[in-house]
């Protein structure tokens, strides 16, 4: 029997449901997910294996005109590049807000099919996400404008979070996979290590518990983990960092009661990820523009 493996890059503008899909497909939450636009900061790999090929996905922060602070360029450069490597291309749109400018510039991004060149070899196709809250003939229609503006190799109306459709989009995505051995073990999901996922968790949750310009405000670095013996929890201490002393007090709140509850939530997600009971030691600096400063970027890893 052939075994494939290949690389999935998961393209699209910001808040499209990227992540929710990477998730979906593992089977497992690995990859941060909120409603507010650019939650994923960096390349994130996911690796399935299924009996008869591996799938390597990369999440990939949403791509869009514009970026102004360093760390947006950050995020539009990692996408670029996970587009540039893959064996094949997921695109992902929003079915309820239908296609719009940004899907539109995106588009033209995507490599170019002429002939029989190298580029004929990129499978490039496109998942309608949130089907579950369009309706039906709303959707035919961007099919046909999709179809007009790109030779997409297959359409797939999908919900990333209820999993309609998942099942017909990922055969078709194995089946554009080059032939190829395994890359990482079966037990692999991510090549990142677990304090980093732990950290996108904790970042998740400030996301989801604060507004306006403070979640675009938000890192998280672990400082500390230590592995707890016999049977005691596993200590991590972690900061949030955010760019101003006005956020720092939203973030902590009145008596210490939303850091409180960012805190209880994301180590409830952290114990999911190891496995076992978890002491989370949480606290809020002020790393002034942090992302317009190229030192503070590389030491939170997105550099
Ligand atoms: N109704 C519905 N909501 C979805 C679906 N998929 C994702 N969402 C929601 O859409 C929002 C954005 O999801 P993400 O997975 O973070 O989107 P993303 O494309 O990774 O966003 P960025 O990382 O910011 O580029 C979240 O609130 C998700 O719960 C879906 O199939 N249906
Ligand atoms: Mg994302």
């Amino acid at each position: 029997m052939t075994h494939r493996c290949g690389s999935v890059a998961i393209i699209g503008r910001p808040n499209v449901g990227k992540s929710t899909l990477l998730n979906r497909f593992l089977g497992q939450k690995i990859a941060a997910v909120s409603p507010k636009p650019e939650t994923t900061r960096d390349r994130l790999l996911g690796i399935l294996t299924l009996p008869g090929a591996q799938v390597l996905f990369h999440d990939t922060p949403g791509i869009y005109r514009g970026a102004k602070t360093l760390l947006a360029k950050h995020q539009v450069q990692v996408a670029r590049e996970a587009l540039a490597e893959a064996n094949a291309v997921l695109v992902m749109t929003d079915a309820v807000t239908g296609l719009t400018d940004k899907d539109r510039d995106l588009f033209r991004l995507l490599p170019q099919r002429r002939g029989q060149s190298a580029d004929e070899k990129i499978s490039v196709f496109l998942a309608m996400n949130k089907v579950d809250r369009a309706r039906k003939p709303q959707i035919l229609p961007q099919i046909e404008e999709a179809l007009r503006l790109y030779p997409f190799r297959e359409i797939f109306p999908i919900s990333a979070l209820n999993g309609e459709n998942i099942s017909p989009l990922l055969i078709s995505l194995v089946a554009a996979l080059p032939e190829g051995p395994a890359a990482y073990s079966a037990d692999q999901v991510t090549d990142r290590p677990l304090r980093v996922l732990a950290q996108e968790m904790i970042r998740e949750k400030a996301l989801l518990f604060t507004q306006e310009e403070v979640p675009h405000s938000v890192a998280v670095l672990v400082e500390e983990w230590r592995e707890g013996t016999r049977g005691a929890k596993l200590y991590v201490r972690a900061t949030v960092y955010v760019e101003r002393d006005s956020q720092k007090g939203i973030l902590i709140g009145k008596n210490g009661d939303l850091l409180k509850k960012v805190g209880e939530a994301s180590r409830r997600e952290i114990e999911k990820l190891s496995g076992r009971p978890v002491f989370l030691d949480l606290w809020v600096k002020v790393a002034k523009n942090w992302r317009r400063d190229t030192i503070m970027l590389k030491r939170l890893g997105y550099a």
